[in-house]
C-alpha cells in the first residue's frame, strides 16, 4: 500500500494509494485536524477508518439500498499515483482511478476519477469525475471527512441552520433549527451548499469546512452503541471525532452527459 508522507514547515500529512485517502493532516502549530481510528484496518479489501474516504459512485447502500460495497468501490480501490510534489511548503498529490481498475456490474460505466489533495496551512481536496462513456451517467459521491475534536458533546456546529435534512437515526425529514450539537447518535443528510464551522471549545479552535460543487452535507457521529459495534472503531473514540462530509447524494446525485466533467471540492482550515 503506497503512501505519500509529507512534512514541511507548513504541515504534516499522509495520503495513501488505497482509496486515494488522506489519512493524516496537521497544520503547523495545530493539533491533528484529520481523525484516524487507533483500530483502523489497513487491509487491501477494507476501508480505512478515518481520514477522508472517497465514497463513489454510490453513498452507503446507494439509492436502491442494495449496493455493495458500502460507499462504493472507489473507497477500497488501489488508485494510481499520478503526481506528488512540494513547493513552498505546500504538498500536492494527485491520484486517478478508471473503469479499467475499478467498476461494478451494478454500475458498469466508463469513467475517470481524479483526487487532488493540496496540504499546507489549509487542506484542499478536489474529486473530479469525467464521463468517458457514450451514455449519460448518474453517481453519488462524498468526501467522508473525519475531523478530530476534543470532545464531541462539547462542539457546536454552525452553518446548517435552516437547512432541510433526512435524519437516518429517526427516519424523519425536518429542518435544522439552531446549531447542530452531538448529544447522541447523529447521522443526518443535509440539503446544503453552505460553509460549516465546527467550534471546539476543548481544543480552543474552529474548523471551517468550505465546499464547492456539493449540494449535500452529511454530519455523523456514531455515539456509544454504534462505536461499540464497529471493530475498527475504539469504544471511546466517538468522543474524539465528528464527520462533516462534502457530498452529492440522493436527490442531489450528479448526472453527467458523455464527455462532461464534474468537480466537487472541500477546503478545511483551522482558526485558533
Ligand atoms: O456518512 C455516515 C454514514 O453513512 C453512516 O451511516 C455510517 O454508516 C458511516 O457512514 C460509516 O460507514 P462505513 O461504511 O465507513 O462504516
Amino acid at each position: 500500500m503506497g503512501t505519500i508522507e509529507s512534512r514541511t514547515p507548513l504541515a504534516e500529512g499522509r495520503v495513501t494509494d488505497h482509496g486515494a485517502q488522506v489519512v493524516a493532516w496537521r497544520p503547523a502549530g495545530s493539533e491533528p485536524v484529520i481523525w484516524l481510528s487507533r483500530h483502523a484496518v489497513w487491509d487491501p479489501g477494507s476501508a480505512i477508518r478515518g481520514g477522508i474516504p472517497i465514497c463513489f459512485p454510490w453513498f452507503g447502500p446507494g439509492r436502491s439500498g442494495e449496493m455493495t460495497p458500502a460507499h462504493g468501490f472507489a473507497r477500497t480501490a488501489q488508485w494510481t499515483l499520478e503526481s506528488a510534489s512540494e513547493s513552498d511548503g505546500v504538498t500536492r498529490v494527485v491520484h486517478a482511478l478508471t473503469h479499467e481498475q475499478a467498476s461494478s456490474p451494478r454500475w458498469p460505466f466508463r469513467y475517470r476519477a481524479t483526487a487532488t489533495v493540496i496540504l499546507g496551512k489549509t487542506l484542499h481536496m478536489v474529486l473530479a469525475v469525467d464521463n468517458m462513456d457514450d451514455r449519460t451517467i448518474s453517481f453519488e459521491a462524498a468526501l467522508h471527512t473525519y475531523l478530530a475534536v476534543g470532545d464531541a458533546p462539547s462542539i457546536v456546529i454552525n452553518g446548517l441552520q435552516g437547512a432541510r435534512y433526512h435524519d437516518k437515526v429517526t427516519g424523519s425529514d425536518t429542518m435544522q433549527e439552531g446549531p447542530v450539537r452531538i448529544d447522541g447518535e447523529v447521522d443526518r443528510v443535509y440539503a446544503s451548499t453552505a460553509t460549516v464551522e465546527v467550534h471546539d471549545p476543548v481544543l480552543d479552535r474552529t474548523l471551517v469546512i468550505k465546499k464547492s460543487g456539493s449540494a449535500s452535507t452529511i454530519v455523523w457521529n456514531p455515539w456509544v452503541e454504534k462505536a461499540r459495534m464497529m471493530t475498527d472503531f475504539g469504544d471511546d473514540e466517538w468522543r474524539s471525532m465528528v464527520c462533516v462530509e462534502t457530498a452529492n447524494v440522493g436527490d442531489h446525485a450528479v448526472i453527467l452527459a458523455p464527455g462532461e466533467v464534474h468537480e466537487m471540492s472541500v477546503t478545511v482550515s483551522v482558526h485558533q
